[in-house]
């Protein structure tokens, strides 16, 4: 596949900054055992790597804004552009020495993404789209599954983290999910998830309190991929609501169906409690 020159140079910057991870994740696997273990030296990673991203965007597209997870926004003199940076998802994961994390990067032009990246230092897997191009896998094609029983789905999906969000909620909702899909699934990263619902390995996915630099790749692999993609509700809301759902038009009508349902269950208990 031809890639345009914009996805050639992030393409650079994610291969540069997982070799960074890559090698910081070997440090971290000896801090585990130590008593201080590896807070701050993952904090010290993730900066690194997204110092690795910035550069590299910006020696190719010095005018274009940055947003990115860890230095927050950089403007440029180019409004019209801007990245959209996660340069380590899945942070709890390397922390922890589970290889699935991600440098994931969007490019947005206009307020509509039209390039986007996820991958994963750790198996060397390049999830790419490009808007009206389609999505690939270390550059084959791939779709969404193609699925339409509840009953084969594998779902994936986030959970409240630590001391935040509606555990409540959370519960109702996967209680629903279990009983009417295969299997679910928390990994814990959510730009490795939208790639793999694009890539047809999960069925689809949802997850709220998400930031932009979780979710703005992985949107456009999902819908070059031939999936939908909404906020919870099933509008367009998606950044302003910090929350996706995302899978093939069916698992994806379904999943939210399910979860309205869930979130009347989880009101009127909260109502009679
Ligand atoms: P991160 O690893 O870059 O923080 C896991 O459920 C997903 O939620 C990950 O993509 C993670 O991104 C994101 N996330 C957002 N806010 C988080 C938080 N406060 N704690 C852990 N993960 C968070
Ligand atoms: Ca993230």
């Amino acid at each position: 596949m031809l890639h345009s020159a914009v996805l050639n140079v992030m393409i650079k910057a994610a291969h540069r900054a997982g070799r960074s991870l890559k090698r910081d994740l070997g440090e971290v696997e000896q801090l585990q055992v130590s008593l201080k273990g590896p807070g701050n030296f993952v904090t010290a990673a993730d900066r690194r790597a997204e110092e690795i991203v910035r550069e590299e965007l910006s020696k190719a597209r010095p005018a274009y804004v940055f947003l990115g997870e860890e230095g927050g926004v950089r403007e440029g003199s180019d409004k019209t552009h801007r990245w959209i940076v996660d340069p380590l998802d899945g942070t709890t994961n390397f922390l922890h020495g589970i290889p699935h994390f991600a440098v994931s990067i969007a490019l947005e032009r206009n307020g509509v993404i039209v390039a986007g990246l996820t991958y994963n230092p750790a198996n060397d897997e390049l999830f790419v789209a490009e808007r009206g191009k389609g999505a690939f896998l270390n550059n084959q094609r791939i779709r969404v599954a193609a699925r339409r029983r509840l009953d084969d789905a594998i779902v994936g999906c986030g959970l409240p983290h630590y001391g935040r969000g509606d555990l409540r909620l959370a519960c109702h909702e996967i209680i629903a999910a279990q009983q009417s899909f295969a299997g679910l699934r928390r990994y814990g990263s959510a730009a490795l998830d939208l790639a793999w619902v694009a890539a047809g390995r999960l069925d689809a996915y949802w997850e709220r309190d998400l930031s932009p630099w979780d979710m703005a790749a992985g949107l456009l692999l999902v819908r070059e991929a031939g999936g939908f993609a909404s906020d919870l509700g099933g509008g367009e809301a998606i950044f302003a609501k910090c929350e996706i759902a995302a899978g093939n038009e069916t698992m994806h009508r379904e999943l939210i169906r399910l979860l309205r349902e869930a979130g009347k269950q989880a009101s009127v208990q909260a109502a009679t409690a």
